[in-house]
């Protein structure tokens, strides 16, 4: 199914949150606006963006008279009304494998590589030895997972892949190298290949 309406994302490019909904918008081949959200003076505190979603945090997806938040919720919304089956699988096994990586994300994806990251970027500290090692366990976890198949959840992308990427790829600007992570780096490659791939942009060429 295609848009009638223009699809707008309200977002701010070095979040990985935001990047991996335009990444699902860019993969479904479906036309947006992307409006920069100025986090650096509270622009998500307004109570414009606050009416949008009180949480105050990007992203935000507008579709028509639709407003949603938080990212994966929105990469279910576009998976069922936009993708293929594959982006989110309708029977109960899949389903709730997509689920599981999507919790992951949400989870110690967020509290691990995604934290160190803002340790680095956006708080011009050093990530603890603690969480570094934490941000390493749960890596390892995913190449694991990697070595049994090309993509988290079977052999085809799934919305999983997408929530999960971006900090992935990105957990280098967290001082986490995926030096030992070699199924992890094919799967990023794998990604990266995917017809509508977008980047997002590297924190220091920023
Ligand atoms: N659970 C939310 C997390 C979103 C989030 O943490 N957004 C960050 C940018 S990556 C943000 O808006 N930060 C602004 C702030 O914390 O004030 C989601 O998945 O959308």
């Amino acid at each position: 199914m295609t848009s009638s309406t223009p699809l707008r994302l309200h977002g701010f490019p070095l979040s990985g949150h935001s990047h991996r909904v335009s990444l699902m918008l860019s993969l479904l081949q479906l036309p947006h606006e992307f409006i920069q959200v100025d986090l650096q003076h509270g622009a998500h505190k307004s109570p414009e963006f606050i009416a949008m979603n009180p949480f105050g945090l990007v992203p935000v997806l507008q579709d028509g008279e639709i407003t949603l938040a938080e990212s994966n919720a929105i990469l279910v919304y576009l998976a069922l009304r936009y993708g293929e089956p594959h982006w989110l699988p309708r029977d109960p096994l899949g389903a709730a494998r997509v689920e599981h990586w999507l919790s992951v994300a949400a989870g110690p994806l967020a509290a691990g590589p995604a934290r160190a990251r803002i340790d680095v970027v956006f708080g011009k500290t050093r990530p603890t030895p603690e969480l570094l090692a934490r941000s390493h366990a749960l890596l390892a976890i995913i190449d694991a997972s990697l070595a049994r198949s090309a993509y988290l959840v079977g052999e085809i992308p799934s919305i999983a892949d997408i929530a999960c990427y971006s900090y992935v790829a990105h957990a280098p600007e967290g001082e986490l190298s995926l030096d030992a992570y070699a199924h992890l780096r094919a799967w990023l490659a794998r990604i990266e290949a995917l017809p509508g791939f977008v980047a997002m942009p590297a924190a220091a060429a920023t």
